[in-house]
């Protein structure tokens, strides 16, 4: 099984989730050290020390990394690099496991995260959150 780190259109309730079919929501995230952009419909982050981007953290098997990167372009828009991504909030059934007590945990996981392999001036979203 793999770990992914989806910042826009693979989210849930947006407009690419379809192909996540079968895959297992673990928390929400976010990965320091990159900025957002709308390139059109979607969005594509690049490395940035000053900045963050927020998404969600899903647990997916090799075939459904397949349809990823096939959906993503891997290889022509984006490249997909395993990151270090701060996890922000649990689903209690998850596989990474409730501490005692309530609120986020600060916990760090690996995970695949597609990154734009072009150069990204216009269309900053500063918050590194993607929405409708
Ligand atoms: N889809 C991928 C990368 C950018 C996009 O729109 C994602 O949601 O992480």
């Amino acid at each position: 099984m793999h770990t992914v780190f989806v910042y826009g259109t693979l989210k849930r309730g947006f407009r690419l989730h379809d192909h996540m079919e079968g895959a297992r929501f673990l928390a929400e995230g976010v990965l320091h050290g990159h900025r957002m952009h709308k390139i059109t419909w979607y969005p594509a982050i690049c490395a940035d020390p000053e900045y963050r981007v927020y998404g969600e953290l899903f647990e997916v098997d090799d075939a459904i990394l397949e349809v990823l990167d096939e959906v993503e372009d891997r290889g022509i828009l984006y490249e997909r690099h395993l990151k270090t991504v701060d996890v922000l909030s649990l689903n209690h059934s998850g596989s990474i496991e409730m501490s005692e007590g309530s609120g986020p945990i600060s916990e760090q996981i690996q995970a695949f995260v597609y990154i734009y392999m072009h150069p990204l001036e216009d269309g900053l979203i500063a918050s590194g959150r993607f929405e409708k």
